[in-house]
């Protein structure tokens, strides 16, 4: 038990469709935790209205006021640290982090990218797919480090591409999967089931071998090859 919930600040650029599910799972008592606070480095967010509607603090840190991405970080870390978080979420943050930044949160960082990294790390990812002619593609939540979207890999739910899919429509299928994944995952950290020790992810004390496969269409999740009913991961009670 801890005397207080757990806090959470979450990191935005964007619309905030991410954000919100957490939201949700945290007012739901799925995830039994608060988001404390929301920062975002653009100041039309769309996230920023959820979280004010949330009743969630917002902070808009404009970069044009800093001349560089260190005292940027800097500045983003100061008003991070204020809120005491056990996980900083980055949830469509589109800036690069410093070394600085990441060391800072080291273990207690994680991102939601588009693809089934280690393919496609970067922007545009549902283009690049489409053009590199893939069957296949999904989304990957991973631990933060200094090289761009090459943390260590926790869980990722995989997605058929279509014939007649455009960047679009892809981009649809894998964002309905997103709002499934993260908030299951920051679940999974906040009950402290996952940890990162050294740069080996481990869920309830077990190594994985390769990320948890979240099936797209049931609660079916595959955890080092040996796929689980999800009574323990995902039927979890809800908070009172
Ligand atoms: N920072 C570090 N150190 N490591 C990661 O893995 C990070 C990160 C910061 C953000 C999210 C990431 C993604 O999921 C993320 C992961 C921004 C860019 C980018 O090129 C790339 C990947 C990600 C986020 N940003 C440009 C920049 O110069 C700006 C692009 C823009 O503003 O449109 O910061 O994909
Ligand atoms: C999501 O698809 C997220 O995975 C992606 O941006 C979208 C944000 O949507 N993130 C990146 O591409 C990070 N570079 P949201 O603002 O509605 O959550």
């Amino acid at each position: 038990m801890r005397a207080r919930p757990a806090s959470i600040v979450v990191l935005i650029s964007g619309s905030g469709s991410n954000l919100q599910a957490i939201l949700d799972a945290t007012h739901d008592g799925v995830i039994d935790a608060q988001v404390s606070a929301v920062i975002s480095n653009n100041q039309d967010a769309f996230g920023l209205q959820r979280a004010h509607r949330a009743g969630v603090d917002t902070h808009f840190i404009d970069p044009q006021r800093y001349t560089t991405r260190a005292e940027f970080d800097l500045a983003l870390m100061q008003c991070i640290d204020r809120y005491h978080p056990a996980l900083v979420v980055l949830a469509g943050y589109l800036r690069i982090l410093s070394k600085e930044f990441v060391d800072h949160y080291y273990g207690r960082l994680v991102n939601i990218h588009p693809s089934l990294l280690p393919k496609f790390p970067g922007l545009k990812t549902h283009q690049r797919v489409l053009e590199n002619g893939d069957t296949e593609h999904g989304v990957t939540v991973h631990f933060v480090n200094a090289e761009l979207d090459a943390g260590p890999l926790i869980a990722q739910v995989r997605v058929p591409v279509h014939a007649d899919d455009d960047a679009l429509s892809l981009a649809e299928r894998v964002l309905e999967q997103e709002h499934r994944l993260y908030p299951l995952v920051i679940k999974w950290f906040i009950d402290r089931r996952l940890k990162l020790r050294e740069n080996t992810v481990l869920l309830d004390g077990v190594a994985l071998r390769s990320p948890v496969q979240l099936a797209p269409d049931s609660s079916k999740v595959t955890i080092n090859g040996t796929s689980e009913t999800t009574d323990r991961t995902i039927n979890h009670d809800k908070a009172e």
